[in-house]
């Protein structure tokens, strides 16, 4: 099932179906389509920077392909910044080794880390175990509030393709008044296409 997210006060919602009574609320992002590539970084601990919105964090999602072969176990560390204090750290994920295939991963926090809106955050992605050929993929400079960096310490010219935010559990009412605001926010952009 294609999920499509809704953008609203600059913040993207990702509603999932109401078996899994979750919404997925995307603080921060780099998704311009289609993804390029960039060279094998397994050794480098590459970094993305973001600015959040939101007082937390609890997953973050990475573009990789991993080579052919075994799988790679990957997890990614959350810091204050570059070079700054190690704030979290996410659970590992297993990425399949195929050439041909490429995806977002999600690597959950064990639990919220609390960030304060407005300042720099560090993404940095780290090697566990497993095949070491892979790359992450990324764009020119195309996310403003943060950049990439090589080595764990050079920042580059571009972004890679990145989303990070929470996981909500409405409670009844809240969930109801999000079905409002999205039932009025839909309806109006219908009365705007016709
Ligand atoms: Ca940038």
């Amino acid at each position: 099932m294609k999920l499509r997210p809704l953008h609203l006060l600059g913040i993207s919602f990702l509603i999932l179906p109401a078996a899994h009574a979750q919404i997925v609320l995307i603080d921060q992002q780099n998704d311009p389509q289609p993804v390029t590539w960039i060279d094998s970084v397994a050794a480098l601990s590459p970094i993305q920077t973001f600015i959040p919105t939101l007082t937390g964090i609890d997953f973050a999602d990475f573009v990789f392909t991993v080579a052919e072969g075994v799988p790679a176990q990957l997890r990614v560390q959350i810091r204050n910044g570059v070079g700054g204090a190690v704030l979290g750290m996410s659970a590992v994920v297993e990425i399949p080794g195929s050439y041909n295939f490429w995806d977002y991963y999600r690597f959950d926090f064990q639990s919220r880390i609390a960030l304060t809106p407005g300042q720099t955050y560090a993404l940095q992605v780290i090697q566990v175990s497993g095949n070491t050929g892979w790359i992450m993929h990324r764009h020119e400079n195309t996310y403003p509030n943060g950049t990439a960096y090589w080595d764990g310490v050079a920042p580059m010219d571009y972004d890679y393709n990145f989303r990070e935010g929470i996981v909500v559990v409405p409670e009844p009412a809240t969930g109801a008044l999000v079905s409002l605001c999205l039932a009025v926010c839909l309806g109006r952009r219908q009365q705007l296409c016709h």
